[in-house]
């Protein structure tokens, strides 16, 4: 019945208009006289918001009403970017709004950048959420993402100087897409004591008292929705709910208390303090820090996620044992790892169920996905910090360790040593707690993200863990991306030519579909059409470098694009001390030699943590390469270096579809899996890479002779490492010409890049840079000889299309769902 008062949706550019003026007027009371791009966004975003919330409404009735078994996903970190374009290409009527839009004197493109990145999350993980809430909701499944939401984003990055300076991201002053639901709140405790008692009959009874008091207010998004416009006719369309956790003072008598001894500013002081738990998103990435208010954030997160999914299981009436046949929780990572321990809590001591019983739904209930074996960012807890904040969960931490130690016991009473390796607690000073172990011991699938890190997981930090429970506790589930942000929306204009020859649009909701392409390799008119949609994407860049860089560029160069967080490991510093050589090669030419060159341009782009000196000196190098290299008039148009500022999401929707070759050349066996080398080849360029992460499952997929391989194998890299630190170590000697220049002050002052040189030269190189030096030099120079011969890039260019189907997070999220959540689909009625 509630469908009868719901407005009608617009279909043309006049109805739009109408419905956009009205918010401008009534919604945000701005007059039509002085209409800027700032409100003309806000009338088009709230036309477009109510009709999504009425998909919204209609998926959170049916899913209540139908009460199948819901998934969960718990990830700190949610990296959505805009949502507006992705609003008018579901709903169907962006070009009714481009219209209405240019009617008003406004064009599309400004109006779309008027929206601030929701930029939750620092890189890959944050954005495999993303791309997972975009699955999720295309394939029907119900599920709801938890996070938290933080007032400030990752900071915006500005380079002055070429250094990295770091500026807040303060982005909620308009945030249509989100709807704070003041009466949906949850107390989340901190600190305080445990009680333990017997009752009249003898049963022993533990609660957790004192501390204080946080409110969590819930703010719900429609997160996703099903791209089902793109495919008409197909059903009603899913939209799933991201539920963000606010913090905010609990107004108990404690406050009261204060105001009434006119206490006011102490009274406000605790309001800003409660605030702060969800003030700010942590910007490291694969880097651990330990901090107390991190901690806080993660148990307050999971304390009202958990309340929230119980609250809603217990609306059921069913019996705990149902529990995990109606509910899966999915940790991204290790950050939301104390959910394990309060659902424990909440079963044993508030809902009385014995030890043994709990523990069972519990590990039912929980899977786990790691996305690292980078040591520097598994994350541990010191007892101590933990005894303070949340002394009740170390309790339950400890008797869950026991039980598991006895439980290894029992099975391996042989091997001594086994106890200390595998425990939770690390017996360090001060002791600390592994959550990785905790998170693995409490969930009934651990899973990797590429074949390659699933196997070595098995194989270096969870090897007891394997031989304790059986290789079937691990699974792999390599990674994917949305094709409906990452290619349909990016590139419009080659959705459209695939969508052409393929007769619809339907590859967007089946990536498989695309390898239909392959019979079109040969088609000269496709083809042409093609290369046309890559050079003018380039351009686009192009202008985008002029305004920004202020380098011209030339489109018609081979773009060399490597844009992800700088870290060592993905070994930026490789990319640039490739660029110095070439760039010595090009000065020892003649002027005749040098007409025989293929011209690039490397593009640089990514955020260093804050704190990471390391990651902010490569930043400081390659824009002082890129002064010295833009302004050689030897050089010209051969070679331009280039360092975008503030890589974003919205950002890799212009990068992505702009690249000729895509650069994922971390350290063999480091790179869990990476998902912009899969943007990428979407988008028709080609990758250059080590035998690492997913690189390796794309290889089998698009063929060999598609993409540039080189350096070590990661079943070498342990070897290597132990002969640099211990026999006589020798610099590759290109390179060795490379750190030659730049010591002779080249690139500015040399003492700026000591740390980084010396990290190869004198402490044993352990990114192994000089190993893969020649390999990448070398392989560089077949890229150059083989971007010259067109018709042949261009085949290889087609043929990864369409063979990125496997890609697909859709296909990834099925295999979840199958494989670990056992849910099914919820398939809706369609409305008359
Ligand atoms: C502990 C804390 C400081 C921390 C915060 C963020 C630790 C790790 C992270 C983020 C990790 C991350 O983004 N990992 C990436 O996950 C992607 C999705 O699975 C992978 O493709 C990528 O290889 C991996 O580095």
């Amino acid at each position: 019945a509630w469908r009868k008062f719901t407005p009608k949706g617009f279909t043309t550019s006049e109805e739009f208009e109408k419905e956009a003026v009205r918010h401008i007027e009534t919604t945000l009371a701005r007059s039509l006289y002085n209409c800027d791009e700032v409100a003309a966004y806000g009338g088009t975003a709230l036309a477009f918001r109510d009709r999504l919330i009425l998909d919204w409404n209609k998926t959170q009735q049916t899913q209540t009403f139908t009460d199948q078994k819901r998934v969960y996903y718990l990830s700190l970190e949610f990296l959505m970017g805009r949502a507006l374009d992705n609003a008018m290409l579901n709903v169907g009527q962006k070009d009714s709004a481009t219209k209405g839009l240019g009617d008003l004197g406004f064009r599309m493109e400004d109006i779309i950048s008027q929206e601030h990145d929701a930029a939750l999350g620092n890189g890959g993980l944050g954005r495999l959420a993303a791309c997972f809430l975009d699955s999720m909701a295309s394939l029907n499944y119900p599920a709801w993402g938890y996070g938290l939401r933080y007032r400030y984003g990752i900071f915006k990055q500005e380079i002055i100087d070429g250094y990295q300076v770091e500026v807040p991201d303060y982005w909620l002053d308009f945030n249509p897409w989100e709807f704070a639901r003041h009466d949906i709140t949850v107390d989340v405790q901190f600190y305080g004591h445990v009680n333990r008692w017997q009752d009249d009959e003898g049963k022993q009874h533990t609660s957790w008292e004192g501390g204080e008091t946080v409110l969590a207010v819930a703010f719900d998004v429609p997160a996703s929705i099903e791209a089902d416009r793109l495919v008409p006719g197909y059903q009603t369309p899913t939209c799933n709910n991201l539920r963000l956790w606010g913090s905010k003072a609990a107004s108990g008598e404690f406050d009261f208390q204060k105001f009434n001894s006119g206490e006011y500013e102490a009274s406000v002081a605790d309001q800003q303090r409660a605030e702060t738990i969800s003030a700010v998103l942590y910007p490291n990435d694969n880097l651990e820090r330990g901090k107390e208010l991190r901690l806080k954030q993660q148990y307050f997160w999971c304390a009202a996620s958990l309340y929230d999914i119980v609250r809603r299981f217990k609306k059921t009436k069913r019996s705990w044992k149902e529990f995990p046949n109606q509910v899966a929780i999915q940790l991204n990572d290790t950050h939301p790892t104390l959910a394990i321990p309060e659902l424990q809590r909440i079963l044993v001591d508030l809902e009385g169920l014995e030890w043994d019983e709990a523990w069972d739904i519990v590990s039912k209930a929980f899977g786990y996905t790691n996305h690292t074996v980078l040591p520097e960012a598994l994350e541990k807890w010191s007892v101590p910090l933990l005894q303070h904040l949340l002394p009740r969960h170390l309790q339950i931490i400890y008797d869950i360790n026991l039980n598991f130690l006895q439980f290894v016991e029992r099975n391996f009473p042989k091997d001594r040593d086994m106890l200390g390796r595998v425990s939770i607690i690390e017996e360090s000073n001060p002791k600390m707690v592994r959550m990785a172990y905790l998170a693995l011991i409490g969930s009934h699938k651990v899973n990797g993200v590429a074949e390659l890190h699933s196997d070595l997981i098995k194989t270096t930090i969870f090897k007891d863990f394997v031989k304790i429970y059986g290789p079937d506790k691990f699974t792999n589930v390599t990674n994917g991306i949305t094709p409906r942000r990452w290619l349909h929306q990016a590139n419009p204009r080659l959705s459209a030519l695939i969508a052409s020859k393929l007769g619809g649009h339907e590859f967007l909701k089946d990536l498989t579909l695309l390898s239909k392409l392959e019979s079109f390799v040969d088609d000269k008119e496709f083809r042409k059409e093609f290369r046309e949609i890559k050079y003018a994407n380039k351009v686009r860049l192009a202008k985008h470098i002029k305004e920004h860089n202020g380098v011209t560029v030339n489109p018609a160069a081979l773009f060399d694009v490597q844009v992800k967080r700088i870290h060592e490991y993905k070994r930026q510093q490789l990319n640039i001390f490739g660029v110095i050589h070439r760039y010595l090669q090009i000065k020892s030419l003649s002027a005749e030699d040098r007409k025989k060159l293929a011209p690039r341009v490397s593009i640089f782009g990514g955020k260093a943590a804050p704190g990471y000196w390391m990651a902010k000196t490569v930043i400081h190098l390659i824009n002082k390469v890129g002064d010295v290299v833009n302004n050689d008039p030897d050089v010209g148009d051969l070679l331009k270096v280039i360092f975008l500022e503030d890589y974003n999401v919205s950002k890799a929707e212009i990068i992505t579809p702009a690249s000729d070759i895509s650069e994922h050349i971390s350290t063999a066996g480091t790179e869990a899996s990476g998902t912009s080398n899969m943007k990428f080849c979407l988008n028709g360029g080609l990758i250059i890479g080590t035998c690492d992460g997913a690189n390796i499952e794309i290889t089998r997929e698009i063929g060999e002779e598609n993409i540039f391989l080189f350096g070590n194998l990661a079943e070498d890299v342990e070897d290597l490492r132990h002969a640099h630190l211990y026999n006589h170590y020798e610099l590759e000697p290109k390179l060795a010409k490379v750190f030659d220049e730049i010591h002779k002050g080249r690139f500015g002052d040399a003492g700026a890049f000591s740390a980084l040189l010396n990290g190869i030269v004198e402490h044993g190189d352990y990114y192994l840079v000089s190993d893969d030096f020649a390999s990448y030099v070398q392989t560089q120079e077949l890229i150059d000889e083989a971007y010259k011969d067109t018709e042949s890039w261009t085949t290889k260019a087609i043929l990864t299309v369409a063979r990125m189907g496997f890609f697909s997070s859709d296909r990834c999220i099925d295999e979840y769902a199958e494989s670990i959540w056992n849910i099914e689909p919820l398939v809706q009625k369609k409305d008359d």
